[in-house]
């Protein structure tokens, strides 16, 4: 599974600073509004201290991180629908992510311009979630005459027109589609239509140094995560040793990079599980709640197809024992079937045939 995440955000507010800082991949961000035009896209390796504490017991040839990634576009203007700005063609670029962060502005440098004015977090998420929904709709006007269509000629497709139907009127009164109420079962007959607004969001509040780490006050009834995009990039750029001197200095305990990581982990519902051995040493990402076929499933689907059973060590034991063999000898490895719903951190290795 490879997790890709879309930045949104009003022009100037950072968005590509964050990109630069989580990605370590260069890429323009400048003072005046839109220096983004075509979109970046970067991989970001999810860090995990378990998995260094797994390649320290199994000396592995190679250490494998599970990976998120990043699409980072233009920065879409009020009226953005109708062409201002850049328009919202470049949303485009981030249809088919599994989520989207969202960058709101809450940094006061008077040097940087923000287009809409005064710094209101609060009127620039209104301002967003209006185009956003505007794109939806439009997206929606196009899927309901192919929807309708089909309809016609296959009625278990009766069901779909129905929710999408009800999805436009809500669009329409300007809400995000994701807080409609519908049923899981319905939810997956809009999956395809990629709505925007359907996604799991998060807010990044991009504030200034001295409120680095602070808590904000809600935002459309979210905690928004409170991270200052100019000292993440600027922890990037530092040797292990002086970035947790100047981490330090700002009263953090981690790059807030890692916390935006580990919160779109659990937004998606997402976690991790380890295949440990001499050749490498790999996290790999799986739904919670996952049985052991479909975690086979994520290394190959041959693995799940011909899923026999899973031994399995949880990290804890992994940890404390050190090694399968002596976790083993425990009685700490324990032969997992179809039923075994995967534990975040287990070490497993599948038996399949196929
Ligand atoms: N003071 C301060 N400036 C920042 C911060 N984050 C970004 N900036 C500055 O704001 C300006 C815009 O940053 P970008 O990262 O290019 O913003 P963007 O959202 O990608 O902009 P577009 O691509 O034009 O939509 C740059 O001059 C950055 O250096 C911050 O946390 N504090
Ligand atoms: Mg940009």
């Amino acid at each position: 599974m490879s997790l890709s995440i879309g930045m949104v955000g009003l022009p100037n507010v950072g968005k590509t600073t964050l990109f630069t800082a989580l990605t370590g991949k260069p890429a323009e961000a400048a003072s005046y509004a839109f220096s983004t035009i075509e979109p970046n896209y970067g991989i970001v390796p999810v860090r995990d201290a378990r998995l260094d504490r797994l390649a320290e017991l199994v000396h592995p040839a190679k250490l494998v991180p599970a990976t998120i990634e990043f699409v980072d576009i233009a920065g879409l203007a009020k009226g953005a629908n109708k062409g201002e700005g850049l328009g919202n063609r470049f949303l485009a670029h981030i249809r088919e992510t599994d989520a989207i962060v969202e960058v709101v502005r809450y940094f006061t440098d008077p040097d940087v311009v923000h287009p809409a004015g005064p710094i209101d977090p609060a009127a620039d998420v209104d301002t967003l979630r209006i185009e956003l929904v505007l794109a939806d709709l439009q997206t929606m006007e196009k899927a309901l005459v192919r929807i309708e269509k089909e309809a016609k000629r296959d009625h278990a497709l009766e069901r779909k027109l129905d929710v999408a139907r009800r999805v436009n009127a809500w669009l329409e009164e300007g809400h995000r589609a994701a807080r409609m109420e519908m049923t899981p079962e319905e939810r997956a007959l809009l999956y395809d239509l990629h709505l925007i607004t359907m996604k799991p969001t998060l807010y990044v509040a991009n504030v200034d140094e001295a409120d680095v780490g602070r808590a904000q006050a809600e935002l459309d009834g979210v905690a928004p995560i409170p991270i200052c995009a100019k000292v993440e990039a600027e922890l990037a750029e530092l040797e292990p040793a002086e970035r947790s001197e100047y981490l330090a200095a700002l009263g953090l305990a981690e790059p807030g990079l890692h916390i935006l990581v580990r919160e779109a982990y659990r937004l998606l519902g997402l976690q991790s599980f380890f295949t440990a051995g001499e050749i490498e040493a790999k996290a790999w990402t799986v739904r919670i709640g996952a049985k052991a076929p479909e975690a086979a499933g994520v290394i190959h689907s041959d693995f799940e197809r011909g899923f026999i059973k899973a031994e399995t060590i949880s990290y804890a034991d992994y940890d404390e024992y050190g090694s399968e063999a002596a976790a083993k000898a425990a009685g700490k490895l324990r032969i997992e079937g179809r039923d075994y719903v995967v534990a975040d951190g287990d070490v497993m290795h599948f038996r399949f045939n196929v």
